[in-house]
Protein backbone atom coordinates (compact mmCIF):
# COMPACT_ATOMS: atom_id res chain seq x y z
CA UNK A 1 0.00 0.00 0.00
CA UNK A 2 1.13 3.71 -0.63
CA UNK A 3 -0.31 6.81 0.32
CA UNK A 4 -0.97 9.42 -2.02
CA UNK A 5 -1.95 12.96 -3.08
CA UNK A 6 -1.90 15.30 -6.03
CA UNK A 7 -0.57 18.63 -5.32
CA UNK A 8 1.49 21.76 -6.83
CA UNK A 9 4.57 22.49 -5.85
CA UNK A 10 5.27 26.11 -4.76
CA UNK A 11 8.06 27.91 -5.80
CA UNK A 12 11.03 28.23 -3.86
CA UNK A 13 11.00 31.62 -3.02
CA UNK A 14 7.41 32.06 -2.55
CA UNK A 15 7.98 28.87 -0.10
CA UNK A 16 10.90 31.04 1.75
CA UNK A 17 8.35 33.67 1.72
CA UNK A 18 5.76 31.51 3.41
CA UNK A 19 8.27 30.92 6.20
CA UNK A 20 8.23 34.37 7.10
CA UNK A 21 5.00 34.34 8.50
CA UNK A 22 5.83 32.01 11.32
CA UNK A 23 4.80 33.65 14.45
CA UNK A 24 4.70 33.26 17.95
CA UNK A 25 1.72 30.61 18.19
CA UNK A 26 0.87 28.51 20.61
CA UNK A 27 0.68 25.06 20.23
CA UNK A 28 1.51 25.28 16.55
CA UNK A 29 4.41 22.95 14.47
CA UNK A 30 5.47 24.90 11.01
CA UNK A 31 5.73 23.02 8.41
CA UNK A 32 9.42 23.01 6.95
CA UNK A 33 9.95 24.71 3.86
CA UNK A 34 10.40 22.07 1.55
CA UNK A 35 7.41 20.10 2.57
CA UNK A 36 5.17 22.93 1.51
CA UNK A 37 2.62 22.32 -1.63
CA UNK A 38 -0.90 22.73 -2.55
CA UNK A 39 -3.21 20.11 -2.35
CA UNK A 40 -5.44 19.28 -5.44
CA UNK A 41 -6.54 15.91 -4.65
CA UNK A 42 -6.16 13.64 -1.15
CA UNK A 43 -6.15 9.59 -2.39
CA UNK A 44 -5.17 8.03 0.75
CA UNK A 45 -4.04 4.50 1.33
CA UNK A 46 -4.45 2.58 -2.33
CA UNK A 47 -2.77 -0.68 -3.23
CA UNK A 48 -0.12 -0.94 -6.73
CA UNK A 49 -3.25 -1.76 -9.09
CA UNK A 50 -5.02 1.70 -7.86
CA UNK A 51 -1.88 3.71 -7.96
CA UNK A 52 -1.40 2.92 -11.35
CA UNK A 53 -4.72 3.38 -12.85
CA UNK A 54 -4.32 6.92 -11.06
CA UNK A 55 -1.24 7.90 -12.61
CA UNK A 56 -2.34 6.71 -15.72
CA UNK A 57 -5.58 9.05 -15.43
CA UNK A 58 -3.86 11.72 -14.08
CA UNK A 59 -1.19 11.27 -17.00
CA UNK A 60 -4.14 11.98 -19.54
CA UNK A 61 -5.01 15.39 -18.00
CA UNK A 62 -3.93 18.07 -20.43
CA UNK A 63 -5.30 21.37 -19.06
CA UNK A 64 -2.64 24.43 -20.12
CA UNK A 65 -0.93 26.75 -17.20
CA UNK A 66 -2.61 29.48 -15.04
CA UNK A 67 -1.65 31.37 -12.72
CA UNK A 68 -2.07 31.08 -8.90
CA UNK A 69 -1.72 33.86 -5.99
CA UNK A 70 -1.52 33.12 -2.45
CA UNK A 71 -3.04 35.27 -0.34
CA UNK A 72 -4.35 35.68 3.35
CA UNK A 73 -4.32 33.05 6.01
CA UNK A 74 -6.58 31.36 8.16
CA UNK A 75 -7.02 27.91 10.14
CA UNK A 76 -8.65 25.21 9.84
CA UNK A 77 -10.48 23.63 13.13
CA UNK A 78 -12.63 20.69 14.28
CA UNK A 79 -14.27 20.09 17.50
CA UNK A 80 -13.61 23.56 18.48
CA UNK A 81 -9.65 23.34 18.33
CA UNK A 82 -7.59 24.51 15.63
CA UNK A 83 -6.10 21.74 13.78
CA UNK A 84 -4.16 24.39 10.42
CA UNK A 85 -3.18 27.43 9.67
CA UNK A 86 -2.54 28.55 6.06
CA UNK A 87 -2.03 30.60 3.44
CA UNK A 88 -5.06 30.83 1.29
CA UNK A 89 -5.27 31.36 -2.08
CA UNK A 90 -6.65 34.24 -4.77
CA UNK A 91 -10.06 33.67 -5.74
CA UNK A 92 -9.53 31.34 -9.07
CA UNK A 93 -11.71 29.66 -11.61
CA UNK A 94 -8.82 27.70 -13.43
CA UNK A 95 -7.39 26.65 -10.25
CA UNK A 96 -10.89 25.69 -9.38
CA UNK A 97 -11.65 23.86 -12.82
CA UNK A 98 -8.66 22.46 -12.87
CA UNK A 99 -9.06 20.50 -9.20
CA UNK A 100 -12.85 19.54 -10.52
CA UNK A 101 -10.87 17.71 -13.38
CA UNK A 102 -8.16 16.09 -10.96
CA UNK A 103 -11.47 14.84 -9.07
CA UNK A 104 -12.90 13.88 -12.40
CA UNK A 105 -9.96 11.88 -13.30
CA UNK A 106 -9.41 10.25 -9.77
CA UNK A 107 -12.73 9.15 -9.61
CA UNK A 108 -12.68 7.32 -13.16
CA UNK A 109 -9.73 5.85 -11.66
CA UNK A 110 -11.47 3.70 -9.53
CA UNK A 111 -11.61 6.40 -6.10
CA UNK A 112 -14.46 7.17 -3.88
CA UNK A 113 -15.65 11.19 -4.67
CA UNK A 114 -14.17 12.94 -2.15
CA UNK A 115 -16.69 14.66 -0.27
CA UNK A 116 -15.38 17.92 0.97
CA UNK A 117 -15.36 21.40 -0.34
CA UNK A 118 -12.22 22.06 -2.40
CA UNK A 119 -10.46 24.69 -0.21
CA UNK A 120 -7.01 26.08 -1.86
CA UNK A 121 -4.31 26.62 0.94
CA UNK A 122 -0.76 26.27 1.73
CA UNK A 123 -0.84 24.40 5.27
CA UNK A 124 1.62 26.38 7.40
CA UNK A 125 1.27 24.75 10.53
CA UNK A 126 -0.13 22.00 12.70
CA UNK A 127 -1.97 22.65 15.68
CA UNK A 128 -2.32 20.91 18.97
CA UNK A 129 -4.68 21.91 22.23
CA UNK A 130 -4.55 25.16 20.19
CA UNK A 131 -7.68 27.57 20.39
CA UNK A 132 -9.19 29.47 17.99
CA UNK A 133 -8.84 32.81 20.32
CA UNK A 134 -4.91 31.69 20.34
CA UNK A 135 -4.35 32.03 16.22
CA UNK A 136 -6.85 34.95 15.70
CA UNK A 137 -3.67 37.67 16.49
CA UNK A 138 -1.79 35.66 13.80
CA UNK A 139 -4.58 35.78 11.39
CA UNK A 140 -5.35 39.21 12.06
CA UNK A 141 -1.47 40.15 11.53
CA UNK A 142 -1.30 38.57 8.12
CA UNK A 143 -4.64 38.91 6.70
CA UNK A 144 -3.44 41.03 4.00
CA UNK A 145 -1.14 39.05 2.93
CA UNK A 146 -0.21 38.73 -0.18
CA UNK A 147 2.58 37.28 -2.42
CA UNK A 148 3.35 37.34 -6.04
CA UNK A 149 1.73 35.19 -8.71
CA UNK A 150 3.13 32.51 -9.96
CA UNK A 151 2.49 30.15 -13.34
CA UNK A 152 2.08 26.46 -12.01
CA UNK A 153 3.16 24.34 -15.66
CA UNK A 154 3.26 20.65 -13.88
CA UNK A 155 1.46 18.81 -11.02
CA UNK A 156 2.85 15.83 -8.68
CA UNK A 157 1.24 12.87 -7.56
CA UNK A 158 3.23 12.23 -3.88
CA UNK A 159 3.95 9.76 -1.79
CA UNK A 160 3.34 10.59 2.35
CA UNK A 161 5.28 8.93 4.46
CA UNK A 162 4.21 9.07 8.41
CA UNK A 163 6.76 10.05 10.85
CA UNK A 164 7.86 10.68 13.95
CA UNK A 165 8.39 14.26 13.51
CA UNK A 166 6.27 14.59 11.31
CA UNK A 167 5.24 13.42 7.13
CA UNK A 168 7.35 13.52 4.86
CA UNK A 169 6.48 13.63 1.16
CA UNK A 170 8.33 12.21 -1.77
CA UNK A 171 7.32 13.47 -5.47
CA UNK A 172 6.83 10.48 -7.07
CA UNK A 173 5.69 11.41 -10.76
CA UNK A 174 5.23 14.86 -12.19
CA UNK A 175 3.17 15.61 -15.06
CA UNK A 176 3.72 18.88 -17.08
CA UNK A 177 0.89 20.72 -18.09
CA UNK A 178 -0.10 22.16 -21.32
CA UNK A 179 2.33 19.93 -23.84
CA UNK A 180 0.28 16.81 -24.01
CA UNK A 181 -2.21 16.26 -26.59
CA UNK A 182 -4.68 13.28 -26.11
CA UNK A 183 -7.09 11.61 -28.63
CA UNK A 184 -10.15 11.48 -25.35
CA UNK A 185 -10.03 14.66 -23.95
CA UNK A 186 -13.40 15.81 -23.05
O1 LIG B 1 -2.24 20.18 1.97
P1 LIG B 1 -2.39 19.82 3.41
O2 LIG B 1 -1.09 19.79 4.13
O3 LIG B 1 -3.43 20.63 4.09
O4 LIG B 1 -3.77 17.21 5.64
C1 LIG B 1 -3.12 16.40 4.68
C2 LIG B 1 -2.30 17.20 3.71
O5 LIG B 1 -2.99 18.37 3.37
C3 LIG B 1 -4.16 15.82 3.76
O6 LIG B 1 -3.45 15.48 2.60
C4 LIG B 1 -2.31 16.31 2.48
C5 LIG B 1 -1.08 15.46 2.34
O7 LIG B 1 -0.96 14.61 3.45
N1 LIG B 1 -4.83 14.66 4.35
C6 LIG B 1 -4.28 13.73 5.15
N2 LIG B 1 -5.20 12.83 5.51
C7 LIG B 1 -6.36 13.19 4.92
C8 LIG B 1 -7.68 12.67 4.88
N3 LIG B 1 -8.01 11.55 5.53
C9 LIG B 1 -6.12 14.38 4.18
N4 LIG B 1 -7.07 15.00 3.47
C10 LIG B 1 -8.30 14.44 3.48
N5 LIG B 1 -8.61 13.32 4.16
Amino acid sequence: MIRLFVAFDLPAELRVRLTGLRGQVPGARWIPAESMHLTLRYIGEVNEDVAEDVHDALGRVADDPFEIQVSGVGHFESRGQVRALWAGVTRNEALARFQARIETVCQRAGLAPESRRFHPHVTLARCRDTSPARVAPFVAEHAGFQAPPFQVGSFVLYSSNLGRSGSSYIPEVTYPLGSYVSADQD
